[in-house]
């Protein structure tokens, strides 16, 4: 039986966890393609928003056979992506997700419950098209996605551990902040909040001839360094989720007064697809489904979206009129 007790857990601080631990391989080369990404967009003078995705990993062994993951497939962030970031210029999208979470567009005909071949059908001439029920609904999508692909307007970057998702952040971040206002970072990722130090982790496969007594640490809060030295004054929303529904907006509120972002956005693991909680630091507003919309299978990121980019419009205003 594995023990699980975060009354031992200890605190690293940030610098000390980047110190002893080693980012992916792939770290450099997505540096790379961020800079160029980043440059170009700028350039142009269009607006960047980084949208996470996902849930990390947290491996139990340094040649990893088992790790520990969380339920998060990649909705929030893929869905968020989907619904423009626009009022008067077009948002650019950086997509940062665990490897193989849904992406937007995509996401429509790959999951294993809307698999892509319940949308094909076999024609009498032995060729194979998409069945007429479907194909409306399937020629707006592929439209957005050509357009996408078309104006190389989206980057996709991925992780899988939580190693690989603080060391990504903090690299796609610190390029961003060139940008000052014209960027946006919506963290919709489940990070892991414990982890097993490199150091501590078992090089090879556990034994399995007995129980299993883990240890973790707590993973640091990355937020902080995020919002002080990668990107200061960054518009930065963060989710928090919570299954209490009495802790919800207390933690959430918490969290904001800690770090000093924008804004938090509340969701609890049962309501998240029909209500959340924008939180800022002097109000709170709800974004809910009706009955209705949710009959006609409205998303509820069709109405988080357009609010966060008129918050961002005041918050650019307000900077501004305050000399920021
Ligand atoms: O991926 P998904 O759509 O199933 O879940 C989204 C979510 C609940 C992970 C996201 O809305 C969220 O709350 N992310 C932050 C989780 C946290 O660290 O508190």
């Amino acid at each position: 039986m594995a023990l699980l007790d975060n009354s031992t857990s200890e605190i690293i601080n940030p610098d000390t966890y980047f110190q002893t631990h080693t980012p992916s391989r792939t770290l450099i080369e997505d540096e790379i393609r961020v800079k160029e990404f980043v440059n170009k967009h700028q350039e142009a003078g269009r607006k960047i928003v980084l949208v996470t995705s996902g849930g990390t990993t947290v491996p139990l062994e340094n040649n990893t056979v088992r790790f520990i993951d969380n339920f998060s497939a990649g909705t929030r962030g893929a869905t968020s992506a989907e619904y423009p970031f626009i009022i008067s210029v077009i948002w650019i999208l950086i997509f940062m997700h665990r490897q193989f979470s849904l992406q937007p567009y995509s996401r429509h005909y790959t999951h294993s419950t809307n698999c892509f071949l319940d949308f094909m059908e076999l024609k009498s001439d032995g060729s194979i098209g998409v069945n007429s029920k479907y194909a409306s609904k399937m020629k707006f999508v592929l439209e957005k996605y050509q357009e996408f692909k078309k104006n190389e307007t989206l980057l996709l970057l991925n992780f899988v551990t939580v190693t690989d998702y603080l060391f990504l952040l903090r690299s796609v971040t610190k390029i961003m902040s060139v940008l000052k206002e014209n960027a946006m970072y919506y963290l919709a990722a489940a990070v892991s909040d414990f982890f097993i130090p490199a150091q501590k982790m078992s090089q090879h496969k556990i034994h399995s001839d007995g129980g299993l007594t883990l240890t973790m640490d707590q993973v640091p809060k990355f937020l902080k360094p995020m919002v002080t030295n990668w990107v200061p004054g960054g518009f930065i929303v963060s989710f928090k989720l919570e299954t209490d529904p009495a802790l919800l907006v207390d933690k959430s509120r918490l969290a904001l007064m800690r770090y000093g972002h924008q804004i938090v956005i509340a969701n609890l693991l049962t309501t998240r697809k029909c209500e959340v909680v924008l939180i800022t630091r002097d109000s709170e507003f709800q974004i809910k489904l009706t009955e209705d919309e949710i009959a006609e299978d409205k998303e509820i990121e069709s109405k988080i979206i357009p609010e966060l980019v008129k918050r961002h419009y005041e918050w650019i205003r307000n900077a501004s009129h305050t000399g920021l």
